[in-house]
C-alpha cells in the first residue's frame, strides 16, 4: 500500500453531497484569494499571451490557453505534448505565480495528497465557450493529482466515466472553488458544458481555470 487519496471523498452538487472515488470538491477554498489569484494568472498571460491552440486535426479550440511553470501544454499539428518554451515567444514560461502554487498544494493535501506541481494549465473561456470529454493523458505521472481552480463567470463540469460512453454527471463550478482529481479518477472522462452569457464583477465575460499538474 502506498500513501494516496481516501477512496471516496464528498463533493457538493447544489449543496447535496456527492461522491466519487479520488474526486473532493471544496466550495470556496478559492475565495479568500480571489482577486489575487486573478491578478496572478493576468500577470501570467501578459507574459505569455491566451493563444487559441489547434487540435492536431486542425480544428481550433474554444478556449484560449496560456501556462506557466517549468512546463506549458501545447497543441498543434505535431500532437498534445508539454514543452518547455513557450512557442509563441521563444522564451520559458512565466514562472508559477507563489500564491497559486500553494493554494494548489494545501487543496491537494486535503485529498491526501503530497503535490509537487511544475505546470499550470491556464484556460480561459467566454460565453459560448466549451470543452470537449477527453481524458489528461499527457503527464509522464499519472499517480499525481490534477487540482483545478476556477475563476470567473460559473461552468458546469462534466464528469463522465472510464470510457467515453459512460454518462456524464453535472457539476456546477463557480468562482472560487477548487477541485482535486487523483487515484482511479485521475483518467476519467470530463469536459465543459458551453459558457452561460454572464458578467463577472472582476473578470467580466470570462471564466479562467487553472489546472496544477505534474508534468514532466
Ligand atoms: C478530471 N479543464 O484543462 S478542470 C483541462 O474547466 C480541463 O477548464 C477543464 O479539462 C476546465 O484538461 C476542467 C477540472 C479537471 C481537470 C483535469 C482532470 C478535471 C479532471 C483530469 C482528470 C479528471
Ligand atoms: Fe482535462
Amino acid at each position: 500500500m502506498h500513501p494516496g487519496p481516501a477512496d471516496a471523498v464528498s463533493g457538493d452538487l447544489f449543496g447535496a453531497a456527492v461522491s466519487a472515488p479520488g474526486f473532493l470538491h471544496l466550495p470556496g477554498f478559492a475565495l479568500p484569494e480571489e482577486a489575487a489569484l486573478i491578478n496572478a494568472a493576468l500577470a501570467v498571460a501578459a507574459a505569455a499571451p491566451f493563444r487559441v491552440m489547434a487540435t492536431p486535426w486542425g480544428k481550433p479550440m474554444s478556449a484560449a490557453m496560456t501556462s506557466c511553470g517549468a512546463a506549458g501544454w501545447v497543441s498543434d499539428r505535431q500532437g498534445y505534448r508539454y514543452e518547455r518554451r513557450d512557442p509563441i515567444t521563444d522564451q520559458p514560461w512565466p514562472e508559477m505565480p507563489e500564491i497559486c502554487r500553494r493554494l494548489a498544494v494545501a487543496a491537494a493535501a486535503k485529498a491526501g495528497f503530497g503535490f509537487a506541481p511544475d505546470t499550470c494549465l491556464i484556460n480561459r473561456y467566454e460565453p459560448g465557450a466549451k470543452m470537449a470529454l477527453h481524458q489528461d493523458r499527457d503527464e509522464v505521472d499519472f499517480a499525481a493529482p490534477i487540482v483545478s481552480i476556477s475563476l470567473g463567470l460559473p461552468a458546469v463540469f462534466l464528469w463522465g466515466g472510464a470510457v467515453r460512453t459512460d454518462k456524464a454527471v453535472k457539476i456546477p463550478l463557480i468562482s472560487g472553488d477548487v477541485v482535486v482529481w487523483g487515484g482511479v479518477a485521475r483518467l476519467h472522462f470530463h469536459g465543459i458544458a458551453p459558457l452561460r452569457e454572464g458578467s463577472h464583477p472582476a473578470l467580466g465575460r470570462a471564466r479562467l481555470n487553472l489546472t496544477f499538474r505534474r508534468a514532466l
